[in-house]
């Protein structure tokens, strides 16, 4: 039946408005039901991971991202299970100032990594910025744009602002889930800027410094303590009429690094260039990589090293853990910032206002 409409009107002949087709609505009316997730079991996850099913290892990974407890429960179990079948990779730390390379870098590395050499990689970050950033580390997937659609390849941005020692502790778990899964390669990427350094130092095997050349400024804001733990550097971009500009950095990269005494692992670090853009002298700087882990393999420092990590991570994860139960009891959020304002107003010492506060901490 034709709707009425004013101009179907007679006197309007020949301008007739025809019902139109109804338009589906605007909403998915099947969204619900396919955002709803299926879920799993603690050993149903940890069965999966173990298959390699990529999508099970990612919804375990944002359970372990999320705040909520009872995700939390889930995913400490999964990774209680999942511990077993850890640890059996090589974990790489890679860090470099914003546009040393590192996103083309990681790209050329990795296709190389699975392509000559038959790993595969998992590709993790650690940024505690990339809320206020927007996820500046791995946002930019297509400066890793062959890697992303690599069947063997797992690319995971860091977990999202928290302390930085909540991000480091997620990422490292998330290094376990990904062992489990048959990753044999790990890549932990950082901004050589800050404190993350530490952190990612603090769980890789080998720690990879990509610098610039000639900027004239040769540590280029890299702090002098990033340099002492790094385990090999390479400057980027040795390509084109940058070539002669890269060698002069890696010998002044060099020079600089005979200063330092000899790290532990008794491994001296190598200096290398090549261009990640140009997939120049990948395979020299993978060889040196390998080099050293048979090298710290041999004469047990690989073992150390990581079983000193372990030890770290115990006494990092009881202090952030106190850390938290500190500050979200009640008692205390209910009288900090009345605390905060009495040193503010120079009423209390800050010292006497922290041990007040720890008073009613543990008399309360
Ligand atoms: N010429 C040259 N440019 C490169 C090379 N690697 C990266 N770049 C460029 O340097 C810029 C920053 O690279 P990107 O990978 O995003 O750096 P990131 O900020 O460290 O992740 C981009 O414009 C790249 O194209 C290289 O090997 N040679
Ligand atoms: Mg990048």
């Amino acid at each position: 039946m034709k709707q009425h409409h004013p101009e179907n009107d007679p006197q309007y002949k020949g301008l007739t408005v025809n019902e139109g087709v109804a338009s589906p609505p605007v909403v998915n009316p099947y969204w619900h039901a396919r955002r709803k997730r299926q879920t799993f079991s603690p050993a149903e996850y940890t069965e999966q991971i173990r298959k390699g099913n990529i999508t099970v290892l990612s919804q375990a990974v944002t359970l372990l991202e999320s705040q909520l407890p009872e995700h939390q429960a889930i995913a400490q179990e999964v990774i209680e299970k999942c511990l077993a079948y850890s640890g059996h990779s090589v974990r790489i730390g890679i860090t470099g100032v914003p546009g040393a390379g590192k996103s083309t870098s990681i790209d050329a590395f990795g296709m190389h990594l699975i392509h000559e050499r038959q790993k595969k990689l998992a590709v993790l970050a650690i940024d505690p910025s990339s809320e206020r950033s927007k996820g500046s580390i791995l946002g930019d997937k297509t400066r890793m744009e062959e890697l992303s659609r690599e069947p063997n390849a797992f690319i995971r941005p860091s977990p999202s602002a928290g302390s930085l020692g909540g991000v480091a502790r997620k990422t490292r778990e998330t290094i376990i889930l990904c062992e489990a899964a048959g990753f044999d390669t790990i890549f932990v990427e950082t901004v050589g800027v800050g404190q993350s350094e530490t952190a990612v130092h603090s769980m890789v095997d080998f720690f990879l410094l990509i610098q610039l050349a000639g900027t004239g400024d040769e540590l280029q804001g890299i702090k002098r303590g990033i340099m002492e733990m790094a385990d090999g550097i390479v400057v980027n971009k040795a390509d084109g009429n940058n070539i002669d500009k890269a060698n002069l950095a890696a010998a002044q990269y060099r020079n600089a690094l005979h200063l330092f005494p000899l790290p532990p692992s008794g491994w001296s670090p190598k200096v290398m260039t090549y261009s990640g853009y140009y997939k120049l002298g990948i395979r020299e700087v993978w060889d040196s990589v390998y080099e050293y882990i048979d090298y710290t393999k041999q004469n047990g420092y690989f073992d150390f090293r990581r079983n000193s990590q372990s030890k770290y991570w115990m006494y990092e994860s009881i202090n952030e853990q106190l850390k938290n139960h500190f500050y979200q009891s009640p008692v205390i959020a209910k009288t900090l910032v009345q605390k905060e304002q009495q040193v503010l107003n120079s009423e209390i010492s800050s010292f006497q206002a922290a041990k007040q506060m720890l008073d009613l901490y543990f008399n309360h």
